[in-house]
C-alpha cells in the first residue's frame, strides 16, 4: 500500500518528523511518500494560513491521484481543504483531527485536546462540533507553543505541553487526549510513557485508518457531497483546474 502523507505547511523538518513516526508504525508492506509543498506558509496557525495552503494542498492531492496512491492524509491539525480534497481524490483523505478523535472516542469515554496557539481553539471547537465529537470531548486546551517551537522543542515547552494535558486529565475529566499538531507526532510516546491516560498522535492514528480502509477496499464515496467536483472554468493562476 501506499499512503501519501502531505504535511500542508512548507517545514521540510516537520515534514522528516512526521513520516518517521508514520513509517515506524506502518505495516512493512505500506510504504510512506511524504510530501511538502513548494509554496506557502512554514506554519498553519490561523485561518489565513490555512486557506492559503489549501491551494498547493489540492495541487498535491493531484498529484498523489496521477501516481495512483492508496490513501492521502492530510497532516495538519485544522484539516484543511479535507472536504475539497475528497471532491477530488478517489482514495480515502484522512485528516488527522478527525483521524484523533475516532481514534480516541473508541478508547475513552472523553477525551480532551492538547493544542498550539490559544488562537487555534475556536478552530478546534468548530471541527469537534462539525464531525459531532463535541460530547465526547472534555475540553481544548492551548499551550501557546508555537507550531515550529515543536521541532526541537526545549525542556521549558515540553513542561508546558504536560502540564496542559495534567490539566486537560485532572481538571476536565479528559480520559484520553489527542495532540493538536502534527509537529507533536514525535512527542507521543514521551508524553504516553508520562501520563496516565492514552495520548493520541492523529499522524499515526491516519496511517492506522488508511490501512484499514485499503484492506477493507474502502474508497471516497462518489456519490453526493463528495461526488466529481462542479465542471468549469477557471481562469489564471488556477486555469489548470478547469474541468
Ligand atoms: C498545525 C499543524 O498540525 N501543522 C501546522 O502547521 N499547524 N496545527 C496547529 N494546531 O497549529
Amino acid at each position: 500500500m501506499r499512503i501519501q502523507l502531505i504535511n500542508p505547511n512548507t517545514s521540510a523538518d516537520m515534514t522528516h518528523a512526521m513520516a518517521l513516526s508514520a513509517q515506524s508504525i506502518a505495516l512493512s508492506t505500506t510504504q510512506i511518500i511524504a510530501c511538502t509543498p513548494e509554496h506557502g506558509p512554514k506554519s498553519i496557525e490561523c485561518a489565513f494560513d490555512e486557506v492559503i495552503a489549501s491551494a498547493a494542498l489540492l495541487d498535491l492531492i493531484e498529484q498523489g491521484k496521477q501516481q495512483g496512491v492508496d490513501a492521502h492524509i492530510i497532516a495538519c491539525f485544522g484539516d484543511p481543504a479535507l472536504d475539497a480534497a475528497r471532491e477530488l481524490a478517489d482514495a480515502p483523505v484522512i485528516g488527522i483531527a478527525e483521524a484523533g478523535f475516532q481514534m480516541a472516542s473508541l478508547i475513552a469515554h472523553c477525551f480532551g485536546v492538547v493544542t498550539t496557539l490559544s488562537r487555534t481553539l475556536p478552530a478546534s471547537e468548530h471541527l469537534l462540533q462539525k464531525y459531532g465529537y463535541q460530547h465526547k470531548c472534555s475540553g481544548v486546551r492551548a499551550t501557546d507553543i508555537p507550531v515550529l517551537a515543536l521541532e526541537n522543542i526545549d525542556p521549558a515547552a515540553y513542561l508546558l505541553l504536560k502540564t496542559e494535558c495534567l490539566a486537560a486529565i485532572e481538571q476536565d475529566g479528559a480520559e484520553a487526549i489527542v495532540l493538536g499538531c502534527a509537529g507533536m507526532s514525535s512527542l507521543v510516546e514521551k508524553l504516553s510513557a508520562e501520563l496516565p491516560v492514552p495520548i493520541i498522535d492523529g499522524v499515526v492514528a491516519a496511517v492506522k485508518l488508511a490501512e484499514s480502509l485499503h484492506q477493507l477496499g474502502l474508497q471516497t464515496s462518489k456519490k453526493g457531497q463528495y461526488g466529481q467536483r462542479v465542471s468549469k472554468a477557471f481562469t489564471g493562476r488556477y486555469a489548470h483546474w478547469s474541468l
